[in-house]
């Protein structure tokens, strides 16, 4: 069907949440159709993801996108104007071939997710349906649970707590329109909490409160106060959910503790932890130790596993052959899918299968870097991921994905939608 030709590809330079530039691609098909694909940016990167082409120099803090608009331009464009995509992956074939390198160093990691996205979502259009249901084919189509920030760290609040995300699970809704307005009451009472005490004092990347504390664990206290206040019982109606994003840490098995101005080693760091899973309500734990720390991770897994979710991002980067390997090595037993860490859509949907053959959870993700693209959306709803993250409640970039699986519950039923009282929690014995 030569509707579903690519009559034109062309790559524009958009901007993301951080005020970063980023690159979008516009597919337009040979019935008119239109798709597009914008590239996100991670701040926390595991050293295994694949590269984005930035432009380097004084300009823009080195981050402009030329180099990859002139990738699309001059080597993806011309390759792909005037072939047939027969599915919506199609194009990643051509992708891969092109640029030939395991981490994307040739074309680039964000020239690749963008045209990968594009040709997907005008491969959808071409059929009149979302995304989501072309992905699906035959398969289960589920709305996803959310897990959502309420408070930012890390990398993403200039490391005033060490690590770097505090967020909630609904565990106990039934939709998703109920688990966004109990997440939204838990925001609402975090924030009078801080206020209280005059800690407002900003916007973390992904949207959720700047935190102003004592200690990091009185980060997880705070939450769990604010989960209380908003009327919840913690744990079996609202769970937490922690991104350690560990490789921020340290090396070598050497964490950095700056707010509590010290140093421990992955057995404290372990140890640590483990109080943490023991004192309080935690359904999954992300990237608990550092990206070279295997045995870490293993023994953590080994203590803790039946008891949390226990999530490889920067550890696994997306990618089925460390998911593969991680789990014959007991490490993780769950990963985080986000399809800028391997480059394509494809290669993001092996490490999903990759990770459901092991019997692991799958979590689509954004980035902290984000735009108004939601197609992760889609990409949790059709390959049945069963959760999804995106960071807070708040700012459009955020919340355009979470009011897509609104309206996605709304077309397919809540009958659609994943509840969370599955999740395992730290505290059940
Ligand atoms: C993460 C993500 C999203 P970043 O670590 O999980 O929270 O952050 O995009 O900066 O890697
Ligand atoms: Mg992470």
């Amino acid at each position: 069907m030569t509707d579903c030709m690519i009559a034109a590809l062309t790559a524009r330079r958009v901007w993301d949440s951080r005020g970063r530039p980023t690159v979008e691609v516009e597919v337009t098909t040979g019935d008119g159709s239109v798709g597009r694909g914008i590239a996100p940016a991670g701040a926390s990167r595991g050293s295994r993801e694949a590269v984005d082409a930035r432009d380097g120099g004084p300009r823009l803090g080195g981050l402009d996108v030329q180099r990859a608009r002139g990738a699309i331009r001059d080597t993806i464009a011309p390759r792909l104007i005037g072939t047939k995509l027969s599915s919506p992956l199609d194009a990643d074939r051509v992708l891969l071939e092109l640029d030939g390198t395991p981490t994307k160093s040739a074309l680039g990691g964000n020239a690749l997710v963008a045209t990968s996205i594009a040709c997907a979502q005008a491969f959808a259009a071409v059929r009149r349906e979302p995304l989501y249901r072309v992905l699906a084919g035959d398969g289960p189509l589920t709305v996803p649970l959310p897990e959502i920030q309420i408070f930012g760290g890390g990398a993403h609040a200039g490391r005033r707590i060490d690590f770097q995300d505090l967020m909630v699970v609904a565990r106990s809704a039934t939709s998703v329109e109920q688990a966004l307005e109990m997440t939204a009451e838990v925001y609402l009472a975090a924030g009078r909490l801080m206020a209280a005490r005059n800690a407002i004092s900003g916007v973390a990347d992904e949207g959720g409160f700047w935190p102003a504390f004592a200690t990091n664990e009185e980060a997880i206290e705070t939450l769990l106060r604010a989960i209380e206040t908003a009327g919840y019982t913690p744990g079996d109606e609202v769970a937490i959910s922690l991104d350690i994003a560990a490789s921020e840490l340290g090396r070598e098995g050497r964490y950095r503790l700056g707010l509590e101005s010290r140093s421990i080693d992955s057995d404290a760091m372990i140890e640590m932890l483990g109080g943490w899973l023991d004192r309080y309500p935690i359904c999954s734990i992300e990237d608990p130790l550092a990206e070279d720390d295997l045995e870490g991770m293993r023994r953590f897994t080994a203590a803790y596993g039946k008891r949390v979710q226990i999530i490889g991002d920067d550890f696994l980067v997306t990618n089925a052959s460390f998911v593969e390997a991680a789990a014959k090595q007991g490490a993780c037993n769950a990963v985080l899918i986000k399809p800028n860490q391997v480059g394509t859509l494809s290669e993001a949907l092996q490490a999903l299968r990759c990770a459901r053959e092991q019997g692991w959870g799958t979590i689509v993700s954004a980035r902290s870097g984000e735009t108004e693209d939601s197609t992760i959306c889609d990409l949790a709803i059709g390959w049945n991921s069963r959760q999804l993250k995106v960071g807070s409640i708040t700012r459009g970039e955020r919340t355009v994905k979470w009011n897509a699986l609104i309206r996605a519950e709304q077309a397919l039923g809540a009958s659609a939608s994943v509840r969370g009282d599955w999740l395992p929690l730290s505290t059940a014995r």
